[in-house]
């Protein structure tokens, strides 16, 4: 029976999925083919469309020819691959599997008109990975610090509300739709930081946790949980939970037995161990590996994965140590545990060594574990990105991570074996993201883990012309002058050179220079009066440059090789040092800071000038919040510059204005 397209509540925006972007395919004649629940899924979409726009749907063939036609049938393209041709007038879409079938009718729906035009040969789809998750970092019951979203800036959580499930399926089921039309297919529910409440999804909550999984399996979008490592003490009453005790492996296995009773295609677990005071192996003198495979050992006979988090560092150091380096952690972890992880345990690593800044290397762990699967993480809310009250599209950041090759052979997105996973940025705001202009960062992350070649700015083109389908040239080209550079000009006003941090303490919001420097979490940028940066070679620093293998190792040692963008997170310098832009490092970081705002000023009158070809409600929304972006970039020139001003009393070589 088809499945009913689910309708957002009230006032909540389709984003990426108005009807309008359904008007070629619901405007022909269509045959569905093949028996599957997610074959109904896609009948729902295509009746919709039908229903709006005047064509018709059919289940068996009788009064041919057909338009387009969707079917199973196709061997060999797995689960989610599809194939599409058209010839003779009629575009067909082939899928061994119901997920595969669904994602190729989202092409369709992308293509548009040009998917009915002309005869092409027969293409085949395939994503570059099984896994393509979202993370949400949400609280069940509201954190005293963190709130109900850790850093979350969209809203409440789309889950969760004040200790308990909001239960409103339907907007679950709207964005699971959402997630598939740009290809995730597995969502985590719960923060990996796992407080008394959210332990208890694992166990006595697991029917909420199911509700959830209900509502997004129709879109192929599995539930994985976050865990606590500590669970068989916390839930189970037992005295420890050391992951070579015999009564701890029950635990997990009778625990993990009862959640697939639950949710019989539940994906699995996701673990913060040993990482910001979350329990882990480390309490009983275990490893990572003896961790993550007590995990996988519960889940493997049902299928599932344990998602382990590398993200594991000393965050009480003593800042006066300037030989322990936070950015080596997760190598030096690691790295001797290579081949001694389970099958079905993935290693899921941050892309950069520290934490989401807005420049930072491709963490040398990535391609360091030939015998471990990596899926990398990447963060889509935007904790260090102007947290949805700037706009910043990631997409070409990501793309740069994805394309980097830390060998010859593979790149970042081959080497991501066991997926790729971005912290969710939605929440339970009308717009879903906060920021109007942030939905592109979800839609992003959905197309480059589904392809993670893909070109950034063509990904960004489908997203204008899904989420604007009408939408006349001026709109698309100012969608882009506003979000293509947007990345560059938030790094341009905010912490120079690939250094990181110099925010506000805790919320993470605005500028602080200072703000970490004197602190335990090991993020530091030694500025003093004579220079600027970490010294990170192996020559004379903290050696994480040779963590890397050739030739980034020898690129980054050196000063005179090292990439400007990354400059001060591998090298102390002098302020006069000059970087291959010819500048000296003082004056780069006088110019970028003003030229940082101008480009702030210029996108927003931009948007001002795109009022009349977008809705009032987003417009408003999205000027408004310009005008805070403004303010807060203003205050980052104004800071910094007045900052190394001080420090180095190198006037700027233009005269302008330094406080
Ligand atoms: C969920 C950073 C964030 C934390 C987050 C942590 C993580 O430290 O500030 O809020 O915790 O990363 O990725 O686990």
């Amino acid at each position: 029976m088809s499945l009913p397209v689910p309708v957002p509540p009230e006032g909540v925006d389709p984003a990426w999925l108005p009807s309008a972007a359904f008007r070629a395919v619901g405007g022909r004649r269509t045959l569905i083919r093949g028996s599957d629940p997610l074959v109904e899924t896609v009948h729902g979409e295509v009746a919709e469309a039908c229903r709006r726009f005047g064509g018709r749907v059919v289940r068996a063939a009788s009064d041919g020819p057909y338009d387009l036609v969707l079917g199973l049938g196709a061997d060999g393209l797995g689960e989610e691959g599809f194939a599409v041709a058209r010839s003779g007038g009629t575009t067909t879409v082939t899928a061994s599997g119901g997920r595969g079938l669904l994602y190729g009718l989202f092409h369709v729906v992308r293509l548009g008109e040009a998917a009915f035009r002309g005869d092409w040969a027969p293409e085949t789809h395939r994503p570059a990975h099984a896994l393509r998750m979202l993370d949400h970092w949400d609280n069940v019951a509201v954190h005293p610090v963190m709130g109900q979203v850790e850093r979350g800036y969209a809203g409440g959580s789309l889950f969760w509300e004040d200790g308990r499930a909001r239960g409103e399926l339907g907007r679950v089921r709207t964005y699971g739709r959402l997630l598939a039309a740009c290809g995730v297919n597995a969502v985590c529910v719960n923060n990996v930081n796992v407080h008394a409440a959210e332990a208890r999804l694992l166990t006595d909550r697991i029917g909420e946790v199911a509700d959830l999984a209900d509502a997004l399996r129709p879109y192929g979008v599995r539930t994985h949980l976050s865990v606590s490592f500590a669970a068989p003490i916390v839930l189970g009453g037992l005295p420890t939970a050391d992951p070579l005790d015999v009564s701890v492996r029950d635990w997990w296995a009778g625990a993990t037995r009862r959640v697939y009773e639950a949710i019989p295609d539940f994906g699995g677990y996701v673990v913060k161990a040993d990482s910001e005071g979350q329990p882990g192996p480390f309490a009983y003198g275990r490893s990572h590996a003896d961790g993550a495979n007590l995990l996988a050992a519960a889940l493997e006979p049902h299928g599932g994965t344990v998602h382990w988090r590398a993200f594991v560092y000393d965050h009480r150091q003593d800042w006066r140590d300037r030989t322990t380096d936070r950015a080596r952690a997760a190598y030096d972890h690691f790295v001797p545990l290579d081949g001694e992880f389970a099958a079905n345990a993935v290693l899921q690593v941050k892309h950069g060594p520290m934490d989401f800044q807005v420049r930072e290397p491709v963490s040398p762990l990535i391609g360091a574990m030939p015998s471990t699967r990596p899926a990398v993480e990447v963060q889509a809310t935007q904790e260090y990105t102007g947290q949805q009250r700037h706009v910043c599209w990631l997409g070409p950041m990501w793309s740069e991570v994805l394309r980097f090759r830390p060998e010859q052979d593979l790149c970042v997105g081959e080497l991501a074996r066991g997926g790729l996973v971005a912290v969710s940025n939605a929440g339970d705001d009308p717009f879903w993201t906060g920021h109007p202009l942030a939905q592109a960062n979800l839609y992003t992350f959905g197309r480059l883990a589904w392809r993670p070649d893909a070109e950034p700015r063509a990904v960004l083109d489908e997203w204008i012309a899904l989420t604007f389908p009408d939408a006349p040239a001026p709109l698309a080209d100012g969608l882009h002058a506003v979000l293509d550079g947007s990345w560059r000009t938030y790094e341009k006003y905010t912490a120079p050179l690939g250094v990181g941090w110099m925010v506000q303490p805790g919320h993470h919001y605005g500028p602080s220079v200072d703000g970490y420097e004197y602190s335990p979490w090991g993020t530091y940028h030694f500025a003093d009066r004579d220079g600027v940066g970490v010294d990170r070679s192996a020559a004379t620093g903290t050696g994480y440059a040779g963590q890397y293998a050739k030739p980034w190792s020898e690129l980054y040692e050196s000063r005179d090789t090292c990439p400007d963008e990354l400059l001060l997170f591998f090298h102390h310098v002098p302020y006069g040092h000059v970087l291959k832009s010819g500048k000296t490092v003082i004056q780069h970081i006088y110019d970028t800071h003003f030229e940082g705002v101008q480009e702030v000023e210029e996108a927003r009158r931009v948007w001002a000038g795109l009022a009349d070809l977008v809705g009032q409600g987003r417009h408003a929304r999205v000027a408004e919040r310009y005008e805070e972006q403004l303010r807060s970039a203003r205050e980052w020139r104004d800071q910094i510059n007045s900052y190394f001003f001080r420090k180095s009393g190198v006037p700027d070589e233009r005269g302008r204005r330094i406080y």
